[in-house]
């Protein structure tokens, strides 16, 4: 029993590090691929047809999300339609306090590093694009944009996922 909750353990952890192993791209491209199967600590790719909430985010100029809070019940996968109305690059990125503040370091590190996750849209000025997330587990999670110096501008919201 203990040795199996040590192995659990180290397992999680490697799944949690293996989030910030950004393979280098020519070109982010968003072609149909099978859904990963990959737990993350919020949570893993959700299937379309499970969505059956679809919540609006629009990021700005502004170096805002609107709305900044949601509430998303533990099992439930959400449709986000992630919009950017402002004139510069934005993403949302889907993740833990700590996880995405290690990430906006890195991306302050290699500014032209591109990467692409399922819990994460990179969207350029005027576009929309999708995530969609099952958050599997009760808790506090966030999402950030990680375009460099906008996560220090306070460009993050809070998931609150409680039954
Ligand atoms: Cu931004």
């Amino acid at each position: 029993m203990r040795s199996a909750q040590v192995i659990m353990v180290a397992l999680a952890f490697s799944v949690s590090s293996s989030a910030f192993a950004h393979v280098e791209k020519g070109k982010a491209t968003k072609e149909k691929k099978a859904i990963s199967t990959e737990e993350q600590p919020f949570g893993r790719e959700g299937d379309p047809k499970n969505a059956k909430r679809t919540i609006k985010v629009d990021m700005s100029d502004k170096m805002r999300f609107t709305p900044g809070e949601l509430t998303i019940k533990p099992g439930e996968t959400v449709r986000f339609e992630v919009k950017n109305s402002g004139k510069i690059m934005h993403e949302m990125v889907l993740g833990t306090m700590d996880e995405l503040k290690k990430h906006a370091e890195l991306m302050k590190k290699h500014p032209g590093m591109e990467h692409d996750e399922p819990y994460m849209a990179h969207v350029a000025p005027g576009k929309t694009e999708q995530i969609v997330w099952q958050f599997t587990k009760a808790g506090e999670y966030f999402y950030g944009c990680l375009v460099p110096g906008h996560f220090e501008a306070g460009m993050i919201g809070k998931v609150v996922v409680r039954p």
